[in-house]
């Protein structure tokens, strides 16, 4: 079998690296769509050595459509996302428009794959940092039970989108040359302030939200217990941006149900999780970076620690290419597995 597929949001951060990702692939697809705004339609973008023209994403887009993969933002999602399940498309939604939505699976294939079965139409793909942490921790938990978790991000540019990446590779420039750097798009567009991420670290991601916590770190927060499926684990996140381009890094601490767990067990979980690579031999300085994780698919775990003063608390480090497993892989794997299972 081979399906109709939209990419909406083609020409964006995520939705190159989706067209990229259904190529290498080799995803069974019989006719592709590649959607974005006005000013790209007529456009071209390559994919399996074709140019496919742009169009403009509209409500009859999705005609005879059997898959769509939004990343264009919320308010393209809340706009188009039904039309396109109206017309018979199954939508896979990179966005945060639905993913808090009772009844819309909100998924990471190793950990929660089944529940795509529910959908509705829509199945949403978690945030980039919530993916990656949640994937490595999930098979902890199986083992040992989890009741809490304390995060800290070091997030890439890139999860900003492609005017971030811009204003990095600009503000490096006008800094080594002694100029002023000017900022107009992080930490948020649409925000009054700017500052500069070349050279810095910005402890803002998203606007800020309830309890002084950003929208960022409540994702991280909320969609963990959903995918996790644990209303009570109790989870607190603190989100930097970095002047990285690519993967967020981030510093987690767990605690476990159990006391007597070395970090040796710790790792025979991780070795043997589905999507996980261990990358911790202190003694070699062997660990997860940002720049060693970009374009792989896994997520990559290092510097597993006992806590000094708890019995069931540890230390992690969680890298992974935020485009990639963050965003698009995700993606296209929930697709897969939609098709594996017939769950259109
Ligand atoms: P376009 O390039 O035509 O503006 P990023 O996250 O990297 O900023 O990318 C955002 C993506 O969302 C781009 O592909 C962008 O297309 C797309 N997009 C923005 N507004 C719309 C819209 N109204 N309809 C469809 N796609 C949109
Ligand atoms: C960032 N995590 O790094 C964000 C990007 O809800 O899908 C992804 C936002 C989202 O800025």
């Amino acid at each position: 079998n081979a399906y109709n597929i939209a990419v909406v949001g083609a020409t964006g951060a995520v939705g190159k690296k989706i067209l990229q990702i259904l190529e290498e692939k080799n995803f069974p697809i019989n006719e592709l769509k590649v959607l974005a705004s006005k000013r790209s339609a007529g456009k071209t973008i390559e994919f399996k050595g074709e140019e496919k023209t742009i169009e403009e994403a509209t409500p009859e887009s999705f005609n005879g459509v059997d898959i769509a993969l939004f990343s264009a933002g919320g308010s393209v999602t809340k706009a188009l996302a039904n039309e396109a399940v109206e017309r018979g498309a199954v939508v896979i939604d990179n966005t945060s428009a639905f993913r808090m939505t009772e009844g819309v699976p909100l998924v990471v294939p190793e950990v929660n794959k089944e529940d795509i079965k529910d959908h509705k139409g829509i199945i949403a793909n978690p945030n980039c940092s919530t993916i990656q942490m949640v994937a490595a921790l999930s098979p902890i938990k199986e083992t040992f039970g989890l009741s809490r978790i304390i995060v800290s991000t070091y997030q890439a540019v890139s999860g900003a989108g492609d005017h971030a990446i811009s204003e990095l590779e600009k503000q490096t420039e006008q800094y080594v040359n002694g100029k002023e750097m000017e900022a107009n798009v992080l930490p948020v567009g649409s925000e009054e302030k700017h500052y500069p991420i070349a050279f810095n670290a910005l402890p803002q991601i998203d606007v800020f939200s309830d309890g002084g916590y950003t929208q960022e770190e409540w994702k991280m927060i909320n969609e963990s217990k959903k995918i996790l499926h644990d209303q009570e684990l109790s989870v607190a996140a603190t989100c930097v941006r970095l002047p990285v381009f690519t993967s967020h890094a981030e510093s987690v601490y767990i605690e476990i149900d159990k006391d007597d767990v070395t970090v040796e067990d710790l790792w025979k979980v991780l070795e043997s999780a589905p999507g996980i690579v261990l990358q911790d031999e202190p003694s070699k300085q062997v660990y997860p970076t940002p720049l060693s994780s970009a374009d792989k698919d896994e997520v990559f775990v290092g510097r597993v620690r006992k806590d000094p003063d708890k019995a069931n608390g540890f230390h992690l480090w969680i890298v992974s290419d935020n485009l990639v497993k963050g965003a698009a892989l995700n993606t296209v794997q929930i697709a897969q597995s939609v098709v594996d299972n017939n769950w259109l």
